[in-house]
């Protein structure tokens, strides 16, 4: 048996598939990066996965996770494969059957604090004994090296074929900066990247109009795994210092671009994965292009289809009625 602490990735490589759907509405081919079928239904595995696999290694023998959901999900699969009990800690906002996959999982649950940043400072309290790691959703440059791996991936499906840019959700901002690293890596820094965020869940957004980092005072946004109150600074260092565009996108488009993703491609994604399906579904790429902000694309739209976990129909169903959207 392959044994995960020698280093083979816990995460898969995961289809790089053409929407005919989006395509059509972007108005130039957009390939989908698929991590919503990723172990446990996003791309965290890749940066969380990573980051446990290297903790494990140095001897740490308890796992803190702080987490909206999906990191807590993936530090839960990751301490599974790697023999290691783990704690995840997460706000009262996050959902049953999210608590109970992550208990499924063999994690310790503790439920605390209103957001997840309080959360996360009680993660940090119980990381305080020795031998205990504590394992951050995204500020850890080990999380965006794991995350970079996609970029990686692409970068083996289209050869010389540069995608025209990347469309990413924006939480903490792990996966973005994971994502600026890999394209440094492989040649494509000048690659333009969309930032999706929902206005409520924006701290990226903010922090670029402020032009410094900025900690938003709640989160009211029903996107809870966007739900960081302030960006890490490599994400904001990098979104100064590459082609990064950050927009911002209501809680229905966000539901909205769910509900249509589901019908055309038949895949049931999270809110926070909406927001950057919103990039195309409500217009903004075209948008973009028409302002000047971004050129016109030379090569494929990539859309990572971040997933998420926190969603089903009836997830779905409550969202649309609590936006007045039935
Ligand atoms: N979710 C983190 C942070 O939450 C978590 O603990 O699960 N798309 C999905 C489906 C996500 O779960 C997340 C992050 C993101 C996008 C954003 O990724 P980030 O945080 O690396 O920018 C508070």
């Amino acid at each position: 048996m392959m044994d995960p602490q020698d280093g083979i990735p816990l995460h898969i490589v995961s289809p790089l598939k053409e929407s005919l759907a989006l395509s059509k509405l972007a108005g130039i081919q957009v390939l989908m990066k698929l991590e919503n079928i990723q172990p446990v239904g996003s791309f965290k595995i890749r940066g969380i996965g990573h980051l446990c696999q290297k903790l494990a290694k140095e001897g740490f023998n308890k796992f803190v996770c702080s987490s909206g959901g999906n990191a807590g999900l993936a530090a839960s699969y990751a301490c599974s494969k790697l023999g290691v009990p783990a704690i995840i800690v997460v706000p009262e906002s996050t959902t049953k059957p999210i608590i109970h996959k992550l208990q499924e999982l063999g994690a310790e649950v503790v439920i605390t604090g209103k957001v997840w940043d309080d959360a996360d400072a009680y993660a940090h309290r119980l990381t305080e004994e020795p031998g205990s790691a504590y394992v951050s959703p995204f500020n850890h440059p080990l999380v965006w090296e794991g995350h970079s791996s996609l970029i990686f991936e692409l970068k083996a499906s289209l050869g010389n074929q540069k995608p025209g840019a990347l469309v990413v959700a924006v939480g903490g901002g792990g996966l973005l900066a994971g994502l600026v690293e890999g394209l440094i890596k492989v040649g494509w820094s000048d690659v333009p990247i969309i930032a999706m965020e929902t206005v409520g869940a924006h701290c990226l957004n903010a922090a670029i109009q402020a032009g410094k980092s900025v900690t938003l005072p709640d989160i009211t946004s029903i996107a809870k795994c966007l739900g960081a109150k302030t960006v890490c600074d490599r994400a904001l260092e990098y979104a100064r210092k590459y082609k990064v565009i950050s927009v911002t996108v209501d809680d229905r488009d966000a539901v909205q671009a769910v509900e249509r993703f589901l019908e055309d491609e038949l895949m049931l994604v999270e809110a926070s994965c909406g927001a950057a399906l919103a990039a195309v579904y409500s217009g903004h790429i075209q948008r973009l292009q028409k302002e000047g902000k971004l050129e016109p694309l030379l090569g494929p739209l990539i859309m990572i289809v971040c997933g998420g976990s926190a969603i089903s129909l009836s997830e779905l169903q409550k969202f649309k009625s609590q936006l007045g959207m039935l």
